[in-house]
């Protein structure tokens, strides 16, 4: 399943491209879900005539990535299905680089159970100091780091590979290139590509819902409308702390067994970070995403 509307899903069956009717029933029994199906979905459809099918059975899942959204976050949903990896694309300039943001993503790709890695977009705008630390900060941390630009291909071949016979989400702000990034890699997908806002230095959404898109080689991108609000999903304040990887050596030295590293006495973790030994800004990320989740 590639991509979904309220009328029906387009569905990839051996290389072929398939628009398929949804049945109702599936509408019916959504446990809070808005749609009964979302990218990466498998599903057994029966033939209705050439390129067009129903959607028979919709497969359990083995992974998904999902958001909060309706009012007040009360609705789940389901940005991508069945996806092995989170590629969390950022740039340095045009827009900025978030504080946080990639700490945040790590958190909800490792909530999902999918692997993250960073892609750092538009080296080709310079600030090779901020590049080289950043690239620094997460390699430290066993995460794969890559720097790309669409513009002269830096990194472009790397990025494939990384790509090919996996389905990957590509998440991060709109306006850092992802839909760039996917062209440069396939310019038959003719994503559309927005212009960065001089005044808010926001993108804007051109791409306007996710949508599975083949990779050559193998393999499937989906290239998600923007993050702004990426919320984590499921996820509980008290077991923040075994997503930041390099506190998992210190919890047990917490005098409180339930201590969440913000005031507690006796906190391995804070005197970590106050002996140099960890990064202050992953700590302040903790922090910031701890204190979103109360
Ligand atoms: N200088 C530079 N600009 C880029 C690069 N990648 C994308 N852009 C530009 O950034 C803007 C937003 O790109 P887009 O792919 O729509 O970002 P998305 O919202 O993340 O999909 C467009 O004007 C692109 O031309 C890059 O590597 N270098
Ligand atoms: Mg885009
Ligand atoms: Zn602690």
């Amino acid at each position: 399943m590639t991509a979904v509307d309220a009328k029906g899903a387009f569905v990839h069956a051996d290389g072929e491209r398939l628009f398929c009717r949804i049945r109702g029933r599936f509408f019916e029994d959504l446990r809070g879900e808005k749609r009964p199906l979302a990218p990466g979905d498998e599903v057994t459809v029966l033939l209705a005539g050439p390129g067009e099918g129903t959607i028979e059975e919709i497969h359990p899942r083995r992974t998904k990535l999902s958001r909060p959204s309706g009012h007040r976050g009360e609705e789940e949903q389901v940005v991508a299905a069945n996806v092995d990896r989170l590629a969390i694309v950022v740039s340095v300039r045009n827009p900025p680089l978030r504080p946080g943001l990639i700490d945040r993503l790590i958190v909800a790709a490792v909530n999902h159970r999918l692997e993250p890695f960073v892609v750092i977009n538009k080296v080709d705008l310079g600030k090779e100091r901020r590049v080289a630390a950043v690239r620094k900060t997460y390699e430290d941390l066993g995460y794969r780091v890559l720097r790309t630009s669409a513009v002269t291909g830096t990194g472009i071949s790397e990025l494939h590979e990384e790509l090919k016979g996996r389905t990957t989400v590509l998440a991060g702000h709109s306006g850092v290139g992802k839909s760039s990034l996917l062209n440069a890699i396939e310019p038959g997908l003719h994503l559309k590509v927005g212009e960065v806002s001089r005044a808010t230095r926001k993108g804007r959404h051109t791409t306007t819902r996710a949508e599975l898109l083949p990779i050559p080689g193998g393999g499937f991108a989906v290239d998600t409308p923007g993050v702004r609000a990426f919320g984590l999903w499921d996820l509980d304040r008290a077991d923040l702390d075994i997503f930041f990887r390099e506190f998992e050596p210190l919890i047990e030295r917490c005098r409180f067994h339930n201590c969440t590293h913000a005031h507690e006495p006796d906190c391995a973790v804070r005197a970590a970070v106050r002996a140099g030994e960890l990064n202050p800004d992953r700590y302040a990320a903790y922090l910031r995403i701890l204190e979103s989740l109360s």
